[in-house]
C-alpha cells in the first residue's frame, strides 16, 4: 500500500515481530506467539507496579521467605502472580517453574495438551527496589515432553533445548529483550500506546570492552584463576561496573561489551545464580548476540541440570573478554 504520510512512527510491535518470525515457520501453530503475548502483558503489569511501588505501598518486604531462603519483597509476589495468571490462561503452557515457588506448577500433562514449559525469575534483583535500581524479569521457554510424568524432570533441560529466552528490564525505561534462536531483538515499552516497540533487531555484543562486572567483595574466596584475572585486569586499564541486579548488569554488558561473572564463592560454592531461569536464558541471549557464556569449564548451554533451583557459576559477555578470563581459569 503506498505510504500516504510519513510520520516515521515506529509501529513494529513485539506482537508484529513475533508474527513475522512465526510466518517464517510454516509449521508454526501460533501457540508460541500466545506465550510471548502473555509474558508481554505480565511485563506491562509488573512495570506499572514497579514504577508506582511507593505510591501504592507495594514497596518493602512481604514478610515470608521463598524456597531460596530469601526474604520475599511484596513486588516479588505481585510479579509472580502476574506471570502465573497471564500464562496460566494459555492452553499451550504445560508447566510453569518460578524462582519463587518450591515446585513447578503443572497445568497440563499427558494428552491434556501444552506444548511448552515456561521458567522464570519474576523479579530478579528485587532487594534493590527500595533504592530505585533497575530490576528485571527473566524467562526461558522449553518444549514440554507430555510423556514425562515428573514436572521436575520435564523442566530440567540443557539450555541448548530452549525455544526462546528473554528478559524485561524495569530501568530508566522498560526494555524487552528476546531471542527465538534467530538473533536478539530489543523492544522498548511506549507507555502512551501500551506496546513494546522494536528498537533494534539483530543486537550484537561488542567483541571486546575493558569492563568487568563482579562483586569484588567476595574476591578473596573466588577460585585462584578469577583472582589472577582480576589482578591482571587491574594492571591493564579495566574499569569495574557492578549493579548487583543481574538483568541490569547483563543488559549493560550486552549493549556496551565487557564481561559479567558470578564465580563460585565460599558462601555459594556452586555460584549464586540459578541455571534454569537465570544462567541458561542469559547464555542463550549472549550466544545469539555473538558473545560467549561458560559455567566452569563447560559452555553454559550444555550444562545438564538435575534440580529446578540448581545454581551454577556464570561467566558471560564479549567473546574476547570471556576468553581472556578463561585463559586464567585453565
Ligand atoms: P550479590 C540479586 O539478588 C541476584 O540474584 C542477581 O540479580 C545479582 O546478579 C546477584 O544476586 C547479586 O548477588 O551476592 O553480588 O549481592
Amino acid at each position: 500500500m503506498p505510504m500516504r504520510h510519513d510520520f516515521s512512527e515506529n509501529l513494529m510491535s513485539l506482537q508484529s515481530h513475533i508474527l513475522l518470525e512465526e510466518a517464517k515457520h510454516p509449521s508454526a501453530s501460533g501457540d508460541f506467539t500466545w506465550i510471548i503475548s502473555a509474558i508481554s502483558l505480565a511485563a506491562k503489569s509488573i512495570a506499572n507496579h514497579v514504577r508506582r511501588a511507593r505510591l501504592s505501598g507495594a514497596i518493602g518486604k512481604f514478610g515470608e521467605t521463598n524456597v531460596q531462603g530469601e526474604e520475599q519483597q511484596k513486588l516479588d509476589v505481585i510479579a509472580n502472580e502476574a506471570i502465573m495468571r497471564c500464562l496460566g490462561t494459555r492452553a499451550s503452557v504445560a508447566v510453569l517453574a518460578s524462582e519463587e515457588d518450591d515446585q513447578p506448577t503443572i497445568l497440563r500433562r499427558g494428552n491434556e495438551g501444552g506444548k511448552y514449559c515456561v521458567l522464570f525469575d519474576p523479579l530478579d534483583g528485587s532487594s534493590n527496589l527500595d533504592t530505585g535500581v533497575g530490576v528485571g524479569t527473566i524467562f526461558s521457554i522449553l518444549r514440554n515432553d507430555p510423556h514425562i510424568p515428573d514436572a521436575q524432570a520435564t523442566v530440567c533441560q540443557q539450555g541448548t533445548q530452549q525455544v526462546a529466552a528473554g528478559y524485561v528490564l524495569y530501568g530508566s525505561s522498560t526494555i524487552f529483550v528476546l531471542t527465538t534462536g534467530n538473533g536478539v531483538a530489543l523492544f522498548e515499552l511506549d507507555p502512551f500506546i501500551g506496546s513494546f516497540l522494536l528498537v533494534k533487531d539483530k543486537v550484537r555484543i561488542p567483541a571486546a570492552n575493558k569492563v568487568y562486572s563482579v562483586n569484588e567483595a567476595y574476591a578473596s574466596t573466588f577460585p585462584d584463576g578469577y583472582q589472577r584475572y582480576l589482578s591482571w585486569a587491574h594492571a591493564n586499564g579495566y574499569s569495574s561496573r557492578y549493579i548487583g541486579s543481574m538483568v541490569a548488569d547483563v543488559h549493560r554488558t550486552l549493549l556496551t561489551g565487557g564481561v559479567f561473572m558470578y564465580p563460585p564463592t565460599k558462601k555459594n560454592p556452586e555460584g549464586k545464580l540459578r541455571y534454569l531461569y537465570e544462567a541458561s536464558p542469559m547464555a542463550f541471549i549472549m550466544e545469539q548476540a555473538g558473545g560467549l557464556a561458560y559455567s566452569g569449564e563447560r559452555r553454559t548451554l550444555e550444562h545438564q541440570p538435575r534440580q529446578v533451583h540448581e545454581r551454577v557459576p556464570v561467566l558471560l559477555g564479549s567473546s574476547g573478554e570471556v576468553e581472556k578470563v578463561r585463559e586464567f581459569l585453565r
